[in-house]
């Protein structure tokens, strides 16, 4: 670096160590090529070894997406369909009962449900899926919906944000996922989706879902059209309302994968700035408790050596994941329960699985398919926080 970089780097340091707030210049300088990513993922790893002690969370999960068949057409999506192409589809109750037998008898605690917005379905369709599974596998925490298809909902049923989340809620709807934010700056939200809920509606919604007591996760959608700018300018809208409401409970950084979408010319991101992204994330949002590395978006290898970068969490296990592997992921359908323990345990961290609220999943040694969740993994994180420190 030279002594220009040092010096704004240091100072950097210094506000992080004093556990002071990064600005926007903060987080535009951090993304300059000139600031080793060595260096700001040193410092991500700091606040992360603070937040998260050594351990490497994971969990047991699948995903279910009902239909592909989607009224948007996103440019950056590979997944939808229109109704009458051939790769469209709509699953039935049974086949969508059959994926929660399925999760069940493969451990699963999670089930993460997103899919198209159909403009044929009715908002008690999607409803009725909650409602079914929730009844026969109560158990298995649905986390669905993302703040798109509750936008969606409610501009079908004509019924207020809160209306449809507390009767969703009220069928069994656990949590809420991330997706749908990509780019909130307009200058980039116009041009990958112009269409679909807007920034001030996704945020609204996670706000509503926060105050009726629904924990959402956050995302963002980097490596297509945006620049350094538009990146940090979402991490501090995120970051602005979870000093309001506190209700995310991780941050998922997800880069764009090109193949078959209408940004195909678009070259994917290095795991360089999948690294950086993830550090800059763990600076930038101070007040978020975990950082996701996505293995399915960022590759297995990328997605370990994130967990030195700021990332504490590593998804789960997943099964049925069709939204990366539409667009080109190489990444396995699945991973085994010891391999995902082992890819945390190689990179030096203790694997922990947690539930869908970051809770601590605790298994019969004897019957892997029984299992409940216990406290909550904050308390664990500061009990072993010092290991490896
Ligand atoms: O909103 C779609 C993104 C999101 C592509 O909450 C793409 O725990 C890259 O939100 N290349 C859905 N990204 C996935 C998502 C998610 C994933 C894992 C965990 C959680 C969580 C949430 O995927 C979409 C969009 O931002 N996406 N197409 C693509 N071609």
């Amino acid at each position: 670096m030279n002594h220009d970089y040092e010096t704004r780097f240091r100072e950097i340091r210094n506000k992080v160590e004093a556990q002071q707030r990064l600005t926007l210049d903060d987080g535009i300088f951090l993304y300059d090529p000139n600031v080793p990513l060595q260096a700001v993922g040193e410092l991500a790893n700091w606040v992360r070894e603070q937040k998260n002690g050594n351990v490497g969370y994971y969990n047991i999960n699948t995903h279910l997406n009902p239909t592909n068949v989607c009224v948007y057409r996103c440019r950056f999506c590979a997944f939808r369909s229109d109704l009458r192409d051939p790769k469209g589809y709509v699953m039935n109750d049974e086949q969508i009962l059959a994926r929660g037998r399925e999760a069940t008898e493969n451990g699963c605690t999670e089930m993460h449900i997103v899919g198209g917005l159909h403009h044929q379905k009715t908002y008690e369709w999607y409803r009725n899926m909650i409602e079914i599974l929730h009844r026969e596998y109560p158990k298995i925490h649905l986390k669905g919906w993302t703040a798109v298809e509750i936008n969606w909902f409610e501009f079908q049923t004509k019924k207020s944000v809160r209306w449809v989340l507390e009767d969703l809620k009220s069928v069994g709807l656990g949590s809420m996922p991330g997706g749908g934010a990509e780019i909130f700056h307009p200058e980039v939200r116009d041009q990958l989706c112009e269409h679909k809920a807007n920034t001030h509606a996704w945020l609204d919604i996670h706000r509503t879902a926060h105050q009726i007591g629904l924990k959402t996760n956050c995302t963002m959608l980097y490596g297509h059209v945006e620049k350094a700018f538009h990146r940090i300018d979402h991490l501090l809208r995120l970051r602005d309302l979870q000093d309001e409401t506190g209700g995310f409970q991780v941050f998922i950084p997800l880069a764009f994968h090109p193949e078959n979408t209408k940004l195909s010319d678009i070259k994917k991101s290095s795991a360089l700035m999948d690294l950086r992204t993830i550090a800059i994330s763990r600076l930038m949002l101070d007040n978020v408790q975990h950082i996701k590395a996505y293995w399915i978006m960022l590759g297995v290898e990328t997605a370990q050596t994130a967990l030195a970068y700021g990332a504490d969490d590593l998804d789960g296990t997943v099964r049925h994941e069709l939204i990366y592997h539409d667009a080109g992921a190489t990444t396995p359908e699945f991973l085994s329960i010891d391999k995902i323990r082992g890819l945390i345990s190689e990179a030096g961290r203790e694997p922990i699985e947690r539930d869908t609220i970051y809770r601590r999943v605790h298994r019969d040694p004897d019957d892997f398919k029984n299992w409940k969740s216990g406290e909550p993994v904050s308390s664990l994180a500061s009990a072993v926080g010092s290991v490896g420190q």
